[in-house]
């Protein structure tokens, strides 16, 4: 049905949308609690909640040290009294227009007992839908995921999962979450916007 689903995300729209900064698309960077551009807010179907952080998560031998973009993120802290399998996710509120849309994060997953990222989309009775998973140690260090490409439509959630591993060295992060709209048409243009190349450019750590 959709024969470009496997092709790689592709250049945003530019869409006028009044004041938001990113023309018809979403973007969360944790930097404070109400980001007019962030899509994403903890769910209460699950066992604890994203927590916001600026600096290391205190805990040694696991965690970031810093954001990746800006002061801030947004974690899931493993420490007493989570326990193995317990899980955070995170779930849109926005309403998405029917489309196809490209979704691109940055994540952090480093200790001995790291359990799962897990990024799905559900469509109001269905059965959510595994988009991509990660698991276990990735190395102390952010990493960009492979851009997904995400047909949405009204009755669509993204969940972004994360679920604790065997011990406390397991805390999962991420930062700049995107969401943006892919061009309709078969254009091959690899290129994002201006906006979103500063963004890596000025990320390179
Ligand atoms: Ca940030
Ligand atoms: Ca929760």
């Amino acid at each position: 049905m959709f024969s470009d689903i496997n092709m790689r995300c592709q250049e945003p729209t530019t869409v006028n949308c009044g004041s938001r900064a990113i023309p018809d698309g979403y973007m969360c960077d944790f930097e404070t609690t109400a980001e007019p551009d962030c899509f994403l807010e903890n769910s209460k179907s699950d066992i604890f909640d994203w927590t916001r952080k600026t600096g290391s998560t205190g805990s040694s031998n696991t965690g970031p040290s810093s954001a990746y973009h800006g002061r801030f993120y947004t974690y899931i802290e493993t420490s007493s009294p989570r326990k193995l399998g317990d899980n955070a996710i995170l779930e849109s509120k926005a309403t998405f227009q029917e489309r196809l849309y490209c979704l691109y994060l940055f994540y952090h997953m480093h200790g001995s007992h790291v359990g799962n990222l897990t990024i799905k989309t559900k469509e109001i009775f269905n059965n959510p839908v595994v988009l991509k998973q990660l698991s276990g140690e990735q190395g102390n260090k952010w990493k960009k995921m492979s851009s997904l490409n995400v047909r949405l439509n009204g009755y669509t959630k993204i969940l972004i999962e994360a679920t604790r591993g065997s011990s406390y060295e397991g805390d999962i992060s991420i930062d700049l979450v995107m969401l943006l709209p892919r061009k309709v048409s078969g254009q091959r243009a690899n290129n994002f916007s201006s906006l979103i190349t500063s963004i890596f450019q000025n990320n390179v750590k």
